[in-house]
């Protein structure tokens, strides 16, 4: 009975990892040629490394950290009317001259909703039934639009907003599927450019890889951090500087009010002349599941420590000034950054292969068994740069979490409808309009289509002196 082939035998020797062929006696021949073919496919010398960067750095101590300081965060409540309104002119004539590309973090197993559709497909159950997908999407044209309207004579036209979209194995066909059964909700298909991100195997807790089939190796996405390396591998960031942009912005997305393309963040970021920027929200409470962002030693670059990784008296610290949690600036994932930048990270990011370990249950031979993914997380690269500033954005118009299905007791579809309900009901009410209610106005509202309206704006032509029933959409 034939073995497996020497020199991969051998090589899996080299790494520990010879338990990958473990039953081969009991596989078909066809078997035996898919586990080949899979073994062969790892990057072993990168694999091996990345495990012992990343297995040692979980003892060591983490450099004292610090609270972000105050220097490094624009509040909103020192933001002034005159900031907001230059800002805002800023980043639309940088829109408007091609100079931002989005980037959206789509790659993620939608596990914790209970769904196998990619999370952008989602329907948070809106009056108007639109995806996560079709709202993001509908807000790029807003901004585009707007974005038009802002040059001088307006008689440029559009310069479409390129969206670059990360998918994983998991999400990338259903995902284009169902952007070109929705024709690409209205934006011209060449504005958006998919591309996959890389997995890796899932291992044990001392490293050994894991078989999800007696002929395939477990593997997972390599984390949202792992759109580095994949914008390098697909030369998008080449393709992005011949398009002539500057700046990418760059959000998760799951979140259903989500600003994106956001003309304020962007003018900010280019008045503020940074390499790296992201919105923050005050952290609601000390278990909350957001990155919170900290200081490496006084002057230190800017990083995040995940909730996974955030330890509970870190997390519940007060500040004895102020009353307030010492660790209080969130991570929600909404990042911009220069295209120089993502080059300098994307080239350099290689080097230093810390992944984090997440443990989770793994589908394996031996049922799910608890085992390690390997992942990098977006913002990573804060610690790369020279420098970083926080754009404190209000919890209640920007940031609405889909993460687990309805009846979990936070970051439901059912709570980040209520958001958007509850938001743009109150930008009706300031434009003049009026609602009336059949059930509790606080279990219901009006959604205004992002057609209409990006952050509030230009609605007292439709709203004022008009009565609308909740619930509904309004569209014109
Ligand atoms: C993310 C943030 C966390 C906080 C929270 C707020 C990271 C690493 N953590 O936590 O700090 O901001 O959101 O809601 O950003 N994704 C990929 N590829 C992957 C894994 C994830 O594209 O391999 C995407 C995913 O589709 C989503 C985003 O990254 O758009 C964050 O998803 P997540 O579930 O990994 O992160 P979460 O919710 O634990």
């Amino acid at each position: 009975m034939a073995g497996p082939p020497q020199p991969l035998l051998e090589r899996l020797k080299d790494y520990g990892q010879e338990d990958a062929f473990a039953l081969w006696d009991e596989l078909s021949p066809s078997e035996r040629e898919i586990l080949v073919k899979d073994i062969e496919s790892l990057d072993l010398p990168r694999l091996d490394r990345i495990l012992r960067c990343s297995l040692r750095s979980q003892g060591l101590p983490t450099p004292a950290i610090e609270p972000v300081s105050e220097a490094n965060v624009s509040t909103i409540e020192e933001r002034t009317m005159e900031e907001r309104e230059r800002w805002w002119k800023m980043g639309l004539k940088a829109i408007s001259e091609g100079k931002l590309a989005v980037l959206l973090l789509s790659g993620g197993q939608g596990t914790r909703l209970g769904s196998s559709d990619p999370k952008g497909c989602f329907n948070i159950g809106l009056p108007s039934g639109k995806s996560l997908f079709q709202l993001q999407a509908e807000r790029i044209l807003c901004v585009q639009k707007l974005a038009a309207q802002s040059v001088a004579d307006g008689a440029g036209g559009f310069v479409p907003i390129h969206w670059y979209i990360m998918t994983s194995p998991f999400t990338d066909e259903a995902t284009r599927k169902f952007f070109e059964s929705h024709k690409y909700f209205g934006l011209e298909a060449d504005q958006v450019t998919f591309f996959q991100q890389g997995t890796l195997p899932c291992v044990s807790k001392d490293g050994r890889l894991i078989m999800e089939t007696p002929f395939s190796v477990a593997k997972a996405p390599d984390g949202n951090g792992g759109v580095y390396s994949a914008l390098k591998s697909s030369k998008l960031l080449e393709e992005m500087a011949m398009r002539g942009v500057r700046y990418v912005d760059c959000y998760g997305v799951d979140n259903a009010l989500v600003r994106v393309a956001d003309p304020t963040f962007l003018g900010y970021f280019i008045d503020k002349g940074i390499t790296a920027a992201a919105k923050v929200v005050r952290k609601a409470y000390p278990q909350e599941k957001v990155g919170v962002f900290v200081q490496r030693g006084k002057g230190g670059p800017l990083s995040v420590v995940e909730y996974s990784e955030l330890d509970q008296s870190m997390a519940c610290a007060i500040n004895q000034g102020t009353g307030r949690l010492r660790f209080c600036w969130s991570n929600v994932c909404l990042h911009m950054f220069t295209l120089d930048f993502l080059n300098q990270v994307a080239n350099g990011l290689e080097k230093d292969s810390i992944y984090h370990l997440a443990e989770k249950k793994i589908p394996s031979i031996h049922g799910h068994t608890t085992g390690l993914k390997l992942e990098q997380f977006i913002f990573d690269a804060f610690a790369y740069s020279p420098s970083t500033a926080l754009f404190e954005a209000v919890r209640e118009e920007e940031f609405a979490p889909v993460k687990n299905a309805n009846g979990s007791s936070y970051d439901t579809p059912d709570s980040a409808r209520l958001l958007v309900l509850r938001l743009h009901t109150r930008w009706v009410v300031a434009a003049g309009g009026f609602l009336t209610h059949s059930v509790p106005l606080y279990a219901t509202g009006v959604e205004i289509s992002p057609l209409l309206s990006y952050a509030g704006e230009n609605l007292e032509a439709i709203c004022r002196a008009r009565t609308f029933h909740a619930p509904c959409e309004i569209t014109y």
